[in-house]
């Protein structure tokens, strides 16, 4: 990357933050964790990365792969494999908390912050939240400023390397600050809503938000 690329990276990045403040969307109110305060409650650490899902494990190529990320937006946008990786490419390292209690820390991460993708769509102002799809018909709902946190992204790769089928590759969401099923995997469609409808977890009795800190696993 030349000092021209960097600036010029540096002066959008500025001026994306500079709109939100403006508009004062987005702010999770999250603070930095100490050390010893880093697995939340409930939460027990494990060194592996188990798999769960429905069981229904679709395989999609990269050439076939599509993201269509509409409903309450200025610009609709269906991206293809090339689409994603002419994007700003983020790379993140977080902790990931499931709601079956296991926690992993220290993923590193490489796709498209949602920021940048919220700057491509531009949401229009009625749109409090969003709906992610999965190929396998899984889905679940996001409210909008959990879904623009400063770490979540659309990750195709795992420590440097391609997302496997199992763990929702080609691409998948990842929001580190919420319980790991609001990830959707095999992700292939963002929708924008007004309102903020359950997904299938979520219908079935899991919390609306998913806060690991305040184990918010299921709705009483
Ligand atoms: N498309 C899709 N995404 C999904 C699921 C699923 O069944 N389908 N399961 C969710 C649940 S309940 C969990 S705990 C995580 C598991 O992700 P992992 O298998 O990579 O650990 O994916 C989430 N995302
Ligand atoms: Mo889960």
């Amino acid at each position: 990357m030349t000092d021209d690329d960097t600036r010029r990276d540096d002066s959008k990045l500025t001026r994306s933050k500079r709109e939100w403040a403006d508009k004062k969307r987005f702010l999770t109110g999250r603070i930095a964790r100490p050390d010893a305060e880093r697995l939340p409650p409930g939460q027990h650490v494990v060194t592996n990365w188990p798999v769960l899902d429905l069981g229904n494990r679709p395989e999609v190529p990269r050439e076939t792969w599509t993201l269509t990320i509409d409903g309450l937006v200025a610009n609709p946008v269906t991206l293809d494999w090339a689409g994603l990786m002419a994007l700003p490419q983020t790379r993140s390292i977080s902790d990931i908390h499931c709601v079956t209690s296991w926690s992993r820390y220290d993923n590193a991460w490489d796709g498209v912050a949602t920021r940048d993708l919220l700057d491509l769509v531009r949401p229009l102002p009625e749109a409090t939240a969003v709906t992610l799809h999965g190929a396998d018909r899984y889905d679940t709902n996001l409210r909008i400023e959990d879904f623009a946190a400063a770490d979540a992204l659309v990750a195709h790769q795992w420590s440097g390397k391609p997302l496997t089928r199992d763990h929702g590759g080609p691409a998948r969401l990842i929001v580190p600050h919420l319980y790991l099923w609001k990830s959707a995997k095999w992700l292939n469609r963002i929708e924008f809503r007004a309102i903020e409808e359950p997904g299938f977890w979520e219908v079935n009795g899991y919390h609306m938000r998913g806060d690991p800190w305040t184990e918010q696993r299921y709705e009483d």
